[in-house]
């Protein structure tokens, strides 16, 4: 059976739950709790190769790390990765563009905000902000008019860019201020298989 090492309040091993479930496909969770360091031991390092989550380890114990590799990887041949390599192609530019200008913006101060650790770090939060506002809205302006983010069927550019985004206001950000996002967000809520953040079990 599939296994994912995943965190509860991980919006990267979220993207992973929401696509697995959207397959049908069975998993075993190995659920890590970061802020006790787990990520950090022996056996996991050597698993994960960057000492992150998510992980997806495969029947035959190979693992795939970075959630937009195991996104890609499980979603070959579905209706959310299309086949048609311009299309693919769009699809990644979503993904790399989450990770390069949303995920750390968005997620770092969510986790310092979620721990109690953001005061002090007023201005730090500040840069990451100063970030991830242009980001918005340049998301918010791809949406103005548009359902999906690639050629008007869900995808897993949706899943990927739609978990931190979906999380930001936990990190400060005041999404009042992208109404075209936040209708886009309750689609994807909308979606058959889609799952909470918080699972139930672990
Ligand atoms: N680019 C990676 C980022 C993964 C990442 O940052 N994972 C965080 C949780 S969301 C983590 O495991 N951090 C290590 C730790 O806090 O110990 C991905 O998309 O999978």
């Amino acid at each position: 059976m599939l296994r994912l090492y995943d965190s509860r309040l991980s919006g990267n091993s979220w993207k992973v739950r929401i696509l697995l479930s959207q397959l049908g496909l069975p998993y075993e969770r190995v659920t890590l709790d970061l802020a006790k360091g787990q990520t950090q031991e022996p056996a996991f390092r050597e698993l994960s190769r960057f000492a992150r989550v998510p992980v997806l380890q495969l029947e035959n114990a190979q693992t795939i790390v970075e959630s937009g590799a195991i996104l890609l990887y499980l979603a070959q041949g579905t209706p959310y990765l299309p086949d048609d390599p311009l299309v693919r192609a769009q699809v990644m530019s979503w993904l790399f563009f989450e990770q390069a200008d949303l995920q750390k913006s968005i997620a770092i101060p969510r986790v310092w905000h979620l721990r109690g650790l953001a005061s002090g770090r007023e201005q730090e939060i500040r840069r990451f902000h100063a970030e991830g506002y242009p980001a918005l809205e340049m998301l918010e302006q791809w949406l103005v008019g548009r359902t999906w983010l690639v050629e008007e069927r869900y995808t897993v550019a949706d899943t990927a860019v739609f978990a931190y985004v979906s999380l930001a206001s936990q990190g400060g950000y005041d999404m009042e201020r992208f109404p075209s996002i936040r209708e886009w967000i309750a689609r994807v809520k909308g979606q058959a298989g889609w799952v909470e953040l918080i699972p139930e079990a672990g």
